[in-house]
C-alpha cells in the first residue's frame, strides 16, 4: 500500500519525464514551495533539474518529520503556523525568553482554529497557559506582544476584569481568556 505523499512523489516524477520529453514543463511543479522548472530560469537544465529534486526531497523528509510530530502529539499545526509547548510552568517574562531562545515567541491565538489549536495543548498539559498578549503600557490596551491590535478576542465572561492590575493573559482549558498578573506559573506554549 502506497501512502499519500508516494502518490504526490511518483505524480511528480511522472510529469517530470512528461515535461521533459514535450519540453513542456509548467511553471509550477504542483507542490506548494517547490519552484517548476521555470522557477529556476537562467539555470543550465541539469542544474535546474538537480536543485528541483533537491528541494522535493527536502519539502518530503520535513513532510515527514512533521506528520510524526504531529502524529505524537508534539506539535499543532495550523496553516503556516506551529504551535508547542516544552511542557513547563513559569512566569510571563519567562515564557516568552524561552520561546525567544528558540527563535519563536508566546502563542496568540488569531483566529478560532489558532485559538482551539492551543487550548488542545492546554487540555493535554491540564494546566492554564499564558496567551502572547499583554496590556501596553501607554495605550491601557491588550494588544500582541509586537504592539499590534488584536484580531481575535476570546475573553471568559466578565473578562478582562483586572482595571490595569493583571497585564498578562491566561487561557483557561475551555479556551477562554482571562486577565491575570504576569508572575504566576503557567505553561509555556510558543508558536513558530
Ligand atoms: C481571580 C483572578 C482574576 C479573575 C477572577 C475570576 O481573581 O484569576 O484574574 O478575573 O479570579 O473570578
Ligand atoms: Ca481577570
Amino acid at each position: 500500500m502506497l501512502s499519500y505523499s508516494s502518490y504526490i512523489l511518483i505524480a511528480l516524477a511522472a510529469l517530470s519525464v512528461t515535461c521533459h520529453a514535450l519540453s513542456k514543463c509548467p511553471g509550477a511543479s504542483g507542490l506548494p514551495g517547490i519552484p517548476g522548472r521555470d522557477g529556476l530560469k537562467g539555470l543550465p537544465d541539469s542544474l535546474a533539474t538537480k536543485y528541483h529534486n533537491a528541494l522535493a526531497n527536502l519539502e518530503r523528509r520535513l513532510f515527514r518529520l512533521e506528520a510524526v510530530l504531529v502524529l505524537n502529539g508534539k506539535i499543532r499545526k495550523v496553516g503556516e503556523k506551529v504551535f508547542a509547548s516544552n511542557g513547563k510552568r513559569v512566569d510571563f517574562a519567562s515564557a516568552l525568553q524561552s520561546c525567544e531562545e528558540v527563535g519563536g515567541t508566546l502563542a496568540a491565538p488569531t483566529n478560532e482554529e489558532e485559538n482551539k489549536a492551543i487550548m488542545d495543548i492546554v487540555k493535554q498539559h491540564n494546566q492554564y497557559a499564558y496567551l502572547g498578549i499583554r496590556k501596553g503600557e501607554a495605550s491601557g490596551q491588550f494588544t500582541y506582544i509586537n504592539g499590534t491590535p488584536l484580531k481575535y478576542i476570546n475573553w471568559h465572561q466578565h473578562e478582562p476584569n483586572g482595571k490595569g492590575r493583571e497585564k498578562c493573559v491566561e487561557m483557561y482549558t475551555d479556551g477562554t481568556w482571562n486577565d491575570k498578573k504576569c508572575n504566576m506559573n503557567r505553561l509555556t506554549i510558543c508558536k513558530f
